[in-house]
């Protein structure tokens, strides 16, 4: 039986993947981090809290990983846990160049004592491209970070291809584009968007307030992307990969997507901090600006191209944008029919 060891297990990536992971027989080690409250919300969900094996685990304590490496030496080790929200990373820079960056390092130091055999996936991210320097973004492309956490981010891509070029350790480096599902963090914008909009159909009255609406992205399905993160590390060679979409759409057109699947149809009017989302039938205000959202610097647009791993490993995305706002505005507001607090 082979071994996976998933850190951020209790994230979104870290939960879809267990659970690709356990259907192909692994056995699932799941690291979190201790604290008050554990929640398994993800892992419940998808009805594996029981089969994957807690290990608590601590990306700033060299010395916790090296044991945990030691004792487990998985085969594989997909280390998906972060500070992953880009927002957050401009008020905690140094705490997010910590897990981000330099743990990274710790990892991969620690598998090349005492495990140098187990293949390692760093999750990597397009925020790493930042200002963009081309209509479409691969592996060659040159990365330009616009914040913190791109900056941290960028420090674990290249600690990750280091140690595969001077060590020969199986290190491979995902690039992934904006990937969003039911699972998702409510932090993060397209979440934020079909909570609020289940929430309203269910009778709720707050107003979604938003940062930026012209920002660009790809967006596609969690479920997709964790399906290319085990390609990787399942390939003779160690490399770097782009998963996206190819296709992007900006803030404002999601909304009126999510919007349109809860049955509204938004009218907006006024420009920039003024502008607000209208219910064009009933005329009330369903969304408005609030600038303190805007980050001080900003991703305006990024759009992947995923042709080296349709190529190598055969990936391709399954569920368009229209499917993908559909599946998240269903199971928001399945689960307030059943009574439960949006997560
Ligand atoms: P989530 O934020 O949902 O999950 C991240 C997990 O990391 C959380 O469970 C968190 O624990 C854990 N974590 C954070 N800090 C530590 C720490 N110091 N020690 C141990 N665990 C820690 O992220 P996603 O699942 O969306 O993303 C997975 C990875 O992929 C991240 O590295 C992210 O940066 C990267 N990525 C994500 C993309 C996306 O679109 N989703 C795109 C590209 C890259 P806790 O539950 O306690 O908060
Ligand atoms: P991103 O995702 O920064 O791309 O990082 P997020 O959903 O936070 O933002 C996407 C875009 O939407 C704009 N935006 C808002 N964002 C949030 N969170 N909240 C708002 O109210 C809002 N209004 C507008 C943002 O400015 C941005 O342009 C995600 C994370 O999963 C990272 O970990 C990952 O690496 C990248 O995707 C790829």
């Amino acid at each position: 039986m082979k071994t996976a060891f998933v850190t951020g297990v209790l994230g979104q990536d870290g939960a879809y993947l267990s659970k690709l992971l356990l259907e192909k027989g692994y056995k699932v080690y799941g690291a979190y981090r201790r604290s008050a409250s554990v929640n398994r919300w993800r892992l419940k969900r998808l009805g594996i809290d029981r089969e994957v094996e807690m290990v608590p685990f601590e990306l700033l304590e060299y010395s916790n990983i090296q044991r945990c490496i030691a004792r487990i030496r998985p085969d594989e080790f997909y280390n998906l846990a972060a500070q992953s929200f880009v927002g957050v990373s401009f008020e905690q820079p140094v705490f997010t160049g910590e897990v981000d960056g330099i743990a990274v390092a710790r990892i991969l130091e620690a598998i090349q004592t005492v495990s140098p055999e187990t293949r390692f996936y760093q999750a990597s991210t397009s925020e790493m491209f930042g200002r963009v320097q081309s209509p479409t973004q691969s592996e060659t492309t040159p990365f330009h970070p616009r914040s913190p956490y791109g900056v941290a981010k960028l420090y674990g891509h290249w600690i990750t291809v280091n140690f595969r070029d001077s060590f020969g350790l199986h290190a491979s480096s995902g690039i992934l584009f904006n990937h969003e599902s039911p699972l998702r963090g409510r932090e993060f914008v397209t979440r934020k968007i079909t909570a609020a909009f289940a929430e309203r159909v269910e009778g709720g009255d707050q107003v979604l307030a938003l940062g930026n609406l012209d920002a660009e992205r790809d967006w596609g399905y969690a479920g997709d992307y964790v399906r290319g993160i085990h390609q990787m590390l399942q390939q003779d060679r160690p490399g770097d990969y782009v998963l996206a979409t190819g296709r992007k759409t900006n803030v404002r057109a999601f909304v009126e997507a999510a919007a349109a699947a809860c049955g509204y149809r938004i009218a907006w009017e006024g420009e920039g901090a003024q502008t607000v989302g209208r219910d064009a039938r009933s005329g009330r205000v369903l969304v408005r600006i609030d600038p303190n959202l805007r980050r001080p610097a900003e991703v305006d647009e990024l759009v992947g191209d995923y042709s080296k791993a349709r190529r190598l490993l055969g990936w391709q995305p399954s569920v368009s944008l229209e499917q993908l706002v559909e599946m998240m505005v269903r199971e928001d507001l399945a689960a307030l029919r059943r009574g439960e607090l949006l997560m």
